[in-house]
């Protein structure tokens, strides 16, 4: 069985990433971050998400002598320009202050009406084998930001991300239903081919 390891130290992303590999049938044993805990965290230098899914996945794979999946994901706000982006987890400073990040964003488009507040979140993800071989693929969940947070589930700007065709925010989805249209669902879903093709 091939052994491939997930950029992340969070919980939740190698649980939903193991389901969706084990949904499509491969036998590929996913572990985290956490079992390799010698190997130094990457600077996220890069300046889209699939460089910096790229740059923790090839740096991941380097150390470990292991096939690595690693992603990167934020929110993009079509007012803003496609901002936070990559700049989501420390948009108010402080790296995963979620709360602190989503009030400022609020107070930056509270003149903002209802026709302009298109948000999308978009997550990269991204294999690369120690040989250097490398792939990456996109997912993105549209919809629009509320004028005040609802919701207790989920993380960062679920609260305020309404996706389209749904009266609830993201953070009032159960974790299901988010897996199944969220951009990070998505994107790992669409790395199935992939680990299929250059794993077997
Ligand atoms: P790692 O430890 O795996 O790097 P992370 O939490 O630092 O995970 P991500 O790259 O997944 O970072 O996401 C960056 C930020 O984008 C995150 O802190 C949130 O603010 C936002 N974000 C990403 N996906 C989100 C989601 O599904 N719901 C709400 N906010 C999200």
């Amino acid at each position: 069985m091939t052994r491939l390891i997930l950029a992340t130290r969070n919980a939740g992303k190698i649980t939903e990433l193991r389901a969706i590999l084990a949904d499509a049938g491969l036998p590929h044993e996913l572990v985290g971050a956490d079992a390799y805990p010698d190997v130094p965290d990457v600077k996220e230098t890069g300046v889209t998400f699939a460089e910096n899914a790229l740059l923790k996945a090839h740096a991941l794979a380097r150390a470990t002598g292991l096939p690595a999946v690693a992603d990167d994901s934020g929110l993009c706000v079509d007012v803003l320009g496609g901002a936070p982006g990559i700049f989501s987890a420390r948009w108010s400073g402080r790296h995963g202050d979620d709360k602190a990040n989503l009030d400022l964003l609020l107070a930056q488009l509270a003149d903002i009406d209802d026709t302009h507040r298109a948000a999308h979140f978009a997550c990269a993800a991204a294999l690369a084998l120690p040989d250097g071989t490398e792939r990456v693929v996109e997912g993105h969940l549209r919809g629009s930001l509320r004028h005040t947070p609802t919701g207790t589930n989920g993380f960062g700007y679920d609260p305020i991300l309404q996706p389209e065709g749904d009266s609830r925010t993201c953070a009032q989805l159960t974790p299901e239903e988010k897996n199944a249209i969220s951009h990070r669902g998505k994107a790992f879903r669409a790395l199935v081919p992939v680990v299929r093709e250059l794993l077997g």
